[in-house]
């Protein structure tokens, strides 16, 4: 009999990384992704959903692991044909991965839902755990800098995150709802996992969808979160940067801060085992372990370790 899920909120590359750590651990059904959708957009009238493929590709076995995003394998004759017509494509999309942005816009166009179309395209790759998006509906994360307003995409990868960024919004998140997995998993799950990513860029934009932060808030079972920030630095992406540029402590401290009425237990790595009392006096249960996931074998340990804590916690 299935145990309730486990609910792991992910966005980006990191949270990719645990993902697949307690994929290999857990039976699949029992393990419900919600990824982060503020980074989707059109790129030549093909919807592209950046952290669904990630994870998507993760689980499939079939992901980039250099590049941390799009496919193995990969080739770039498109790209190329691209440029010889004279355009300038600064996002760049390989011919394998042009593959899943076609037959998603195709789907797309039958009406069929983000859930139904990502639930499609999984059962094709043989992915068997549950990913969902955060919403059916279009929430787009607007990164606003002393430049003018960007999207995700135009910040990240036209501009490699070097605008200061003076405030970050997510448009169509009011009137947004939650995909049915991601409601389904809030009233079900026996667990909830923040999995290692930018708390801006991808964590902000699923708690900003109508009603999510109070119903994660309000969540009966253990909320655990993961600091992305180690030693004052990120391990990968704008995370330091953005602390730095909205206001807030650089460090697992000032993360911890953000996570503070989001989570019951904070984990850090070791190498910052000397904030654990600053966090400890907000308020925050914090344990200390390995978070930097270079091989396989971290990303499972790093999994076996939070899931104890569900257990712990839960029982
Ligand atoms: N990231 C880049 O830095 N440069 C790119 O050209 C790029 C293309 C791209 C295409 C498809 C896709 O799914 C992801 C892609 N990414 C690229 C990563 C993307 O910016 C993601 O949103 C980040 O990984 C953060 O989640």
């Amino acid at each position: 009999m299935t145990k309730s899920p486990i609910l792991a909120l992910s966005g980006g590359v990191g949270g990719a990384k645990l993902v697949l750590g307690l994929s290999k651990i857990m039976p699949p059904k029992e393990l419900v992704v919600i990824a982060n959708t503020g980074d989707d957009e059109i790129f030549h009238n093909l919807h592209v959903s950046p952290d669904i493929d990630t994870i998507m590709y993760t689980l499939a076995g079939i992901s980039d692991t250099d590049r941390g995003w799009g496919l193995s394998r990969e080739t770039w004759n498109a790209q190329e044909m691209l440029l010889t017509y004279g355009t300038n494509p600064w996002f760049n999309l390989g011919d394998r991965d042009l593959g899943t942005h076609i037959r998603r816009t195709d789907l797309l166009a039958q009406n069929f839902t983000l859930s139904e179309v990502t639930r499609k395209l999984c059962e094709h790759l043989g992915v068997n755990q549950i990913i969902a998006p955060m919403s059916d509906d279009p929430v787009r994360t607007r990164i606003k800098t002393k430049n003018g307003d960007l999207s995700f995409q135009e910040y990240f990868v036209k501009y490699q995150c070097k605008p200061f960024v003076k405030d970050i919004n997510f448009s169509g998140s009011k009137l947004a709802a939650p995909s049915p997995i991601f409601l389904n998993g809030l009233n079900q799950a026996r667990a909830l996992i923040f999995c290692p990513s930018n708390p801006f860029l991808s964590v902000d934009p699923i708690l900003s969808i109508n009603g999510v932060r109070k119903s994660v808030i309000d969540f009966k079972g253990p909320k655990i979160a993961i600091s992305p920030i180690v030693d004052g630095k990120a391990i990968k992406g704008p995370a330091a940067k953005l602390l730095l540029e909205l206001g807030h402590e650089v460090s697992s401290v000032g993360v911890a801060r953000y996570f503070r009425d989001l989570c019951d237990i904070f984990i850090l790595d070791n190498k910052d085992s000397h904030n654990l009392n600053a966090i400890k006096h907000l308020g925050i249960e914090t344990r200390t372990t390995n978070t930097i996931m270079k091989t396989e074998a971290d990303k499972i340990s790093l999994a076996e370790f939070v899931l104890s804590l569900t257990k712990t916690f839960h029982d």
